[in-house]
């Protein structure tokens, strides 16, 4: 299997993330190719590849699939040895849920705290759109926690496409020093040690410099 994945920068593409963080659950051999944003040519380079003129894109031999969710969705299906979303039904009933959420919300985070891996200073004040998704998303992960039929330290046990979807909230609260419980400080800590986040993570701060 063919797989090319077509990224922004990483140091500010957080749906890039996602669907880099898929593949490498997904243990997915695959290309990568990266297309700088905010360009004056940018729309154009991404034009050549879907009419979508957004990343992520993954090329594939059933073609190109756009956007983060759908790449998660083509992987569970191409890699099921891989489990990339848990076991226990509701547990992924609860999983899934809780990636379409952030898929089609949290606007007051995501517009208020631009994903900006080499950030490191608070937001002041916090805006009370932002305020107010911080708490939901505090609230989401315990209501994932506690569908999880595992234990952690991932929000359902062991990493999952969850994981994957929340681990550019987990930059955001840690790189705008928002305050957190001790599980979701643990949380956040565990999506830093995830070697595959750290690949992107190192990559990412290294294209500061250039
Ligand atoms: N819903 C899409 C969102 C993709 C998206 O908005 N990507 C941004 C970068 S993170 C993008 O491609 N922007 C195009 C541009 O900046 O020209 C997904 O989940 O993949």
């Amino acid at each position: 299997m063919s797989l090319h994945l077509i990224i922004g920068d990483k140091l500010y593409s957080s749906w890039s993330l996602r669907a880099a963080l898929a593949l490498e659950l997904a243990g997915a051999a695959y290309s990568e190719e990266r297309v700088k944003l905010n360009q004056p040519d940018t729309r154009e380079r991404l034009l050549k590849f879907s009419a979508t003129a957004k990343v992520p894109l993954l090329q594939t031999e059933h073609g190109v699939v756009a956007d983060s969710l759908a790449i998660a969705e083509y992987l569970n299906e191409s890699f099921p040895q891989a489990q990339l979303w848990p076991a226990d039904k509701a547990a992924r009933a609860q999983a899934r849920s809780a990636c379409a959420q952030m898929h089609s919300g949290f606007f007051g985070l995501r517009a208020n705290l631009p994903f900006d891996l080499s950030r490191n200073a608070p937001l002041v004040p916090m805006p009370a759109e932002a305020q107010a998704d911080i708490e939901r998303m505090a609230a989401l992960w315990a209501e994932c926690r506690a569908q999880s039929t595992e234990v952690g330290p991932f929000l359902f046990g062991g990493a999952t496409l969850a994981d994957a979807f929340f681990a550019p909230v987990a930059v955001r609260l840690r790189t705008y020093q928002v305050p957190l419980s001790a599980a979701d400080a643990a949380y956040v800590e565990t999506i830093y040690q995830w070697p595959a986040f750290m690949a992107w993570h190192k990559a990412g701060l290294e294209e500061v410099v250039r």
